[in-house]
């Protein structure tokens, strides 16, 4: 990757593995576009790291909204060679017969269809030009179940499997696709959206442990970017090493 010619736009820029992201690829020397909807934080990435970083306030959920930005950039930002498509949110962990409808919706609106809108808009300019790749950032919750994961997890699977299907779509183009998969992850405000605020709730899933951060998160999307263009890096599911798998659960009623 020519990083100095290189174009990356990241959704979901204004915080957590959004914003590591752009630090990571605007100190390499690419030009990116930072999405998301809270204007001053974009703003606040733009005027620190340069001319070189361009804020896009933008609601992933709105497909008009995704086609008129992406088509509407600036001559310097118009040619988007890498798609981060990291915005996303969980929001609560109540078992499914007791969950808020509006959550569920929420994950399914931003994680599958505003991931499923970037990558539409953004996919024809990469194919007619040979090269591009989108990153998709999926979880582990998309592969292995727990509980009060219900959509959130579904909506990470979709992203695991539309990826991979991405790739099948773009067989022969030069356009590359990945999904990283991370585990427990602090530094960002993902637990405190999921939560509704409740910072004490959030702060509890980190106590006493060293999760993954956002830099570490953002150094998996980069490298994966900066893999020769002959290099398709499939899928990466990154854990922070105090995280693993535990045994499946035995439901015993008549255990004495
Ligand atoms: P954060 O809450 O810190 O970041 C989420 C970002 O998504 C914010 O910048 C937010 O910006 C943006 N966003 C949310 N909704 C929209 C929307 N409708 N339109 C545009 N942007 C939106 O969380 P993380 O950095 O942790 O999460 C980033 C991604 O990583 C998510 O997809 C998440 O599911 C995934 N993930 C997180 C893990 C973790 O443990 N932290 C682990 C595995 C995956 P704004 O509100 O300004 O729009
Ligand atoms: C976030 C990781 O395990 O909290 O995608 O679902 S987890």
């Amino acid at each position: 990757m020519n990083t100095a010619e290189t174009t990356v736009l990241v959704t979901g820029a204004s915080s957590g593995f959004g914003l590591a992201t752009v630090r990571r690829f605007a100190t390499a020397g690419a030009r990116v576009i930072a999405a998301a909807r809270r204007r001053d934080r974009i703003a606040a990435a733009a005027a620190e790291l340069g001319p070189r970083v361009l804020a896009l306030p933008l609601d992933v959920r709105d497909p008009v909204a995704v086609e008129q930005a992406i088509n509407g950039l600036p001559d310097e930002f118009a040619q988007i060679d890498v798609l981060v498509n990291n915005a996303g949110l969980a929001k609560g962990l109540e078992p499914a017969h007791q969950t808020d409808l509006d959550h569920w919706e929420q994950m399914v609106d931003t994680n599958c269809k505003g991931l499923m809108y970037c990558t539409r808009a953004a996919l024809p300019g990469m194919v007619a030009r040979g090269h591009g790749h989108v990153v998709n950032v999926g979880s582990i919750a998309g592969s292995y179940p727990y509980p009060g994961g219900n959509v959130y997890g579904a909506t990470k699977a979709f992203v695991h499997q539309f990826s991979l299907n991405l790739r099948s779509d773009l067989h022969g183009t030069g356009v590359r696709v990945t999904c990283v998969e991370p585990g427990l992850s602090s530094g960002t405000e993902f637990s405190t959206v999921r939560f509704d605020g409740d910072q004490q709730h959030a702060d509890a899933v980190y106590d006493g442990t060293q999760p993954l951060d956002a830099a570490d998160v953002a150094e998996a999307v980069y490298w994966a970017a900066s893999q020769p263009a002959h290099v398709n890096i499939n899928v990466i599911e990154l854990m922070p090493t105090v995280q693993s798998f535990a045994p499946f659960q035995v439901h015993r009623p008549n255990a004495r």
